[in-house]
């Protein structure tokens, strides 16, 4: 069992990065199309589902399929421009076209498109000569391997299931997971992706990850081959916290709305946008997976072009205060800004001329410099309130504000409502335990993992809070595992016992009025606490809602 120590260096490397150009390049980029069929839009690398295509009709788009512009020099320094320490590509999309040199089936852009070549290797030789990390996205959902089920709904009739199985696809999966692992260099991460058509169990999940570490002992894996693993993956969104537990995370997101290239396609977001995206999430210590879509002529978008440089003329002065940072020790700003912190050093990201730049005052460490990093003028403090720069940047001008000791400031308290009541959300719980993981995206919103009676969920509230409250509790549980009785309540204080009953499946929350309990000190922790387990794991939980009465 690998120790923490050992967990925090083989991650270092990614955890110390913070910022990659995710790469979805494919056959899919032939039609370049975003439709659905019948109407609306949708991701372009999901065309062969979004029209409903036949397989052996998709597959034609592979001898079309030449990207003689393709260089590997300019994909790789435009992602350092950037400013970017890893590049993560498909290798193997939802389609299940092979962007690599794979023994294991034809349907490979070697053997089944003129270009005839491996980009991977090409992108492999280049990341290691500019210093990026090399990582691989795989689909384990393969809409064209005869071994993979279910059929699309449009191929009954034409693509018979029968004879179809699955343990000889996870067998062709890992066999090009292989491939992957011992053809191209060491690989910084895994990327999983398309596991939710099945369980773990019939994935055999812990056994390939488990034969992946095995070929790559330091590799990062994500969390999309149903195991928590090294990292959580919220997509397309920024979660409103830094992740309970110290749980690593990345935010993946597009520069438009499609994740393949789509000709139709233009709703670009601003650089600026991308970065205070991308502070905003350095403020709760995760990663930015910025997407770009090539054609397939084998070039980057210009438009994705033109907000890598602009993003990078920003790094260009601010890196120091991205690469290494953690999360900020302040939860929320009083302006319209973000925080990271790097040792005994704060960096401020102020969005915008605020009438006053101020900090709350630390618990203990004390400033002792203080520079704006975007124009270089040193900083005066008065009374916590920071002088403004000359001049602002538009996206995001940085403050340096050096410490005696890494700065605390007072612990996160729930803020009363205005009716007077408290929503205490998963994201913003303490997690108190060993299994207990905040669940994102794809449904969740929750905390999850809950196998263990031992671990338990608090909050503190900040408000004035004595009183009689009405408990409300957002949990949910498929009838599998429903069954377990828990308690909400004043740690050390008053408390209400509940029984987790069936709500549908994982991610169908219901909720539930317990009744009411007594509060009559400041400052209290609430907690949510289990007496005794149910059939299987205790319940999802989504949220508590104190009202008072
Ligand atoms: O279905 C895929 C989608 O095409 C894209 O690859 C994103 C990127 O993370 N992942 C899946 C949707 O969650």
């Amino acid at each position: 069992m690998e120790t923490q120590a050992q967990f925090l260096n083989r991650t270092k490397w990614w955890r110390e990065a913070k910022f990659g150009m995710f790469i979805h390049w494919g056959i899919y980029s032939v039609p370049a199309d975003n439709r659905r069929k019948g109407g609306g839009t949708a991701i372009a690398e999901w065309y062969l589902s979004n029209q409903q295509v036949q397989v052996a009709d998709y597959a034609k788009f592979a001898a079309q399929f030449n990207p003689v512009k393709f260089n590997a020099r300019q994909w790789v320094s435009l992602a350092k421009e950037a400013g970017m320490k890893y590049l993560v590509i498909t290798s193997k999309h939802h389609d299940g076209f092979c962007m690599f040199d794979t023994k294991l089936t034809d349907y490979n852009i070697v053997k089944a498109s003129p270009y005839g070549r491996d980009p991977m290797k090409d992108l492999a030789a280049e990341c290691k000569r500019q210093g990026i990390k090399l990582c691989f996205y795989y689909s384990i959902m393969d809409w064209h391997h005869p071994d993979y089920l279910p059929r699309r709904p449009w191929e009954s009739g034409v693509r018979p299931a029968a004879g179809a199985n699955m343990d000889r696809y996870i067998d062709y999966m890992k066999g090009q997971i292989k491939e992957l692992l011992t053809n191209y260099g060491p690989i910084g991460i895994l990327w999983f992706d398309g596991q939710w058509e099945h369980d773990g169990l019939r994935l055999r999940s812990p056994e390939v990850n488990q034969f992946i570490r095995s070929l790559q002992p330091n590799i990062i894996i994500n969390d999309r081959n149903h195991e928590p693993q090294d990292y959580a993956t919220p997509e397309q969104f920024i979660p409103a916290n830094a992740l309970p537990a110290g749980r690593l995370w990345e935010t993946c997101m597009t520069m438009n709305d499609t994740w393949g290239y789509a000709k139709d396609d233009h709703n670009w977001k601003p650089s600026s946008d991308l970065i205070q995206k991308l502070t905003d999430i350095l403020h709760k210590g995760g990663n930015f997976l910025l997407n770009v879509g090539p054609t397939a002529e084998g070039e980057i978008p210009q438009p994705s072009i033109a907000r890598l440089r602009e993003v990078g003329e920003w790094m260009k002065k601010h890196s120091e205060a991205v690469y290494g940072t953690t999360a900020s020790p302040i939860k929320r700003l009083g302006f319209d800004g973000r925080c990271a912190a790097k040792g005994k050093t704060l960096y401020v990201f102020a969005f915008n001329r605020a009438h006053s730049l101020s900090l709350p005052n630390t618990e203990s460490g004390r400033i002792v410099g203080a520079r704006w990093l975007t124009t270089g003028e040193t900083i005066r403090i008065d009374e916590g309130a920071l002088s403004q720069p000359k001049s602002l940047h538009p996206a995001a001008t940085v403050a340096r504000l050096d410490y005696d000791r890494p700065p605390t400031f007072a612990p996160f308290r729930i803020r009363v409502s205005e009716d007077g009541s408290y929503l205490l959300r998963a994201m913003d719980a303490e997690l108190n335990g060993r299994a207990l993981q905040y669940e994102i995206g794809r449904g969740h919103d929750n905390i999850g993992y809950w196998s263990d009676p031992k671990d338990y969920v608090s909050w503190q509230l900040g408000g004035p809070s004595s009183g009689e409250y009405e408990v409300e509790i957002k949990l949910a549980c498929p009838a599998s595992d429903a069954g377990a009785t828990y308690t909400v309540g004043v740690e050390n204080g008053d408390r209400i016992s509940g029984v987790v009953s069936a709500t549908g499946s994982w991610i169908e929350p219901k909720s539930f009025v317990l009744g009411r309990i007594k509060i009559d000190s400041q400052n209290p922790v609430i907690s949510v606490r289990i007496e005794k387990m149910g059939k299987g794991a205790a319940m999802n939980l989504w949220s508590v809602k104190l009202t008072p009465k």
